[in-house]
C-alpha cells in the first residue's frame, strides 16, 4: 500500500463515519417530530385522542342511502363559502346518514333561550315546537333564562331531553337584555356545560320551529345567514360602521350578515365567541358607544375574523312576515311577527 492509497482509504472511512452520524441524527429527528411511526416495526400508527366531537365521522357499516352525485344537486344557490365551509340548504345533505353518524357518538346538545319580561309569552310555542323538530332522538337540554320561572310552561319531553330553568334579573333596556346573553352564555359554559355537553346553540325565543333542525347543522363554529340580507350587496349590510366601536367592520369588508338570533357550535368555539363579544361590548360601553345591533354587531365582527366552519342558510332563521322566495324549499325555524312597542321594556 503506498501513501496515495492510504489517503483514499482514510477519506472513505471519514465519509462512512459522517454518513452514520447523519443517519442517526435524521432518525432522531423523525422520532422527535412525532410524524413517523414510533413502534418497533414502524407499521402501526400511534393512537392519539382528540376530544372534538367533529373529529372522525364514522358511518355504520351497510347503511343504505342515495348515491352521492358530483354533477347533480342544488344549482340555484351557493353551497360552499370561499373558505370552503358548507352552506346548508335543503337538498344538500342526507338526514338519515348524518343522524347515523352522530348517533354513534351519542352527542349531547344544549340550547340557550332567553325569556325576560314580556318575552315569556313566546316560551310555550318555542318549547313545544322544539320538541317536534329540534334534534329528534338526541340528548337535548334547553336552558331557559328568565326573570319569571313560574311562567315557564311544563312541556312533556321525550327521554333524554330536559328543560332547565335559570333565573336572571330583568333590565330596563331591551338592548341590555339582548346583549347580556353573551355574558350568561359564557358563564353557563364555564359553570355547567364543560363536562356534559358537546354542542350548543343559542336561539331567540320569539320564534318557532316548523321543520327539521338536526345533525346537518353541527360544526365547530356555526353561523346563520340573516334572512333580511342574503342578497344585499356588502355596502348595504348593517354592520357597525363607526371605527371607535370594537364591532367595526369597514366598508368593502364582511362576508355575509349573520343573525344574532341563532348561532352555535362546539363548546370551545362558542365560549370564545361569547367571551369575545361580551368583553368587546362592555369595553365599548365604558367608552360610551353601543354597536348598531348590540351583540349581533359584535358577532358579525367576530365571524368576519373567525370564519364559521359551517354556515346555515336562511331556512334556519326565517321571519314570518317575509314572503317565501324560490330558493327556500323549507322553513325550519322562523321569527314570529311581534309588536315591539307592546313587548319591549323601552
Ligand atoms: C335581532 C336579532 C336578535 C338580536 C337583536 C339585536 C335575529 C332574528 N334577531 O332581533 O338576536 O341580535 O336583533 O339586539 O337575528 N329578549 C327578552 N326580553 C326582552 C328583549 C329581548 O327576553 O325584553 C331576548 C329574547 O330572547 C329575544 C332576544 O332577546 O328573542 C332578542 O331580542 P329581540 O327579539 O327583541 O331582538 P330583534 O327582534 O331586534
Amino acid at each position: 500500500m503506498n501513501m496515495g492509497n492510504s489517503k483514499v482509504w482514510t477519506l472513505v472511512l471519514l465519509l462512512a463515519v459522517l454518513a452514520g452520524v447523519v443517519y442517526y441524527y435524521m432518525a432522531g429527528l423523525q422520532r422527535r417530530s412525532g410524524i413517523f411511526f414510533e413502534n418497533e416495526d414502524q407499521s402501526v400508527p400511534v393512537e392519539i385522542t382528540i376530544k372534538d366531537p367533529e373529529f372522525h365521522l364514522v358511518a355504520p357499516d351497510h347503511l343504505k342511502y342515495k348515491q352521492p352525485s358530483l354533477v347533480q344537486g342544488r344549482s340555484d344557490v351557493v353551497t360552499v363559502t370561499p373558505w370552503l365551509a358548507p352552506v346548508v340548504w335543503e337538498g344538500t345533505f342526507d338526514p338519515s346518514l348524518l343522524d347515523s353518524v352522530y348517533r354513534l357518538k351519542n352527542i349531547s346538545v344544549a340550547v340557550t333561550v332567553f325569556a325576560v319580561g314580556k318575552y315569556t309569552r313566546f316560551l310555550p310555542d318555542f318549547l313545544k315546537t322544539a320538541e317536534q323538530h329540534f334534534f329528534l332522538g338526541f340528548r337535548v337540554r334547553l336552558y331557559v333564562f328568565t326573570d319569571q320561572p313560574d311562567k315557564v310552561p311544563k312541556v312533556s319531553m321525550a327521554k333524554g331531553r330536559q328543560v332547565m330553568v335559570r333565573l336572571v334579573p330583568i333590565s330596563k333596556r331591551w338592548q341590555e337584555i339582548s346583549a347580556r346573553r353573551m355574558e350568561l352564555i359564557q358563564t353557563l359554559i364555564e359553570a355547567e356545560l364543560q363536562s356534559n355537553t358537546d354542542y350548543i346553540f343559542c336561539l331567540d325565543v320569539d320564534s318557532k320551529f316548523h321543520g327539521r333542525w338536526g345533525t346537518e347543522s353541527l360544526g365547530s363554529l356555526v353561523a346563520v345567514i340573516h334572512p333580511g340580507y342574503y342578497t344585499t350587496p356588502r355596502t348595504g349590510l348593517p354592520y357597525e360602521r363607526r371605527p371607535q366601536s370594537r364591532a367595526y367592520v369597514a366598508h368593502g369588508e364582511g362576508d355575509f350578515y349573520y343573525c344574532g338570533g341563532a348561532f352555535g357550535g362546539i363548546l370551545q368555539e362558542v365560549y370564545l365567541l361569547a367571551k369575545t363579544c361580551r368583553t368587546n361590548f362592555e369595553a365599548d360601553a365604558k367608552d360610551g358607544i353601543e354597536a348598531a345591533w348590540q351583540e349581533e354587531s359584535h358577532l358579525n365582527r367576530f365571524m368576519w375574523i373567525n370564519k364559521p366552519s359551517k354556515v346555515l342558510s336562511p331556512e334556519y332563521l326565517w321571519q314570518d312576515f317575509k314572503a317565501i322566495t324560490p330558493e327556500i324549499h323549507i322553513i325550519r325555524f322562523s321569527g314570529v311577527t311581534k309588536n315591539y312597542a307592546d313587548i319591549r321594556p323601552n
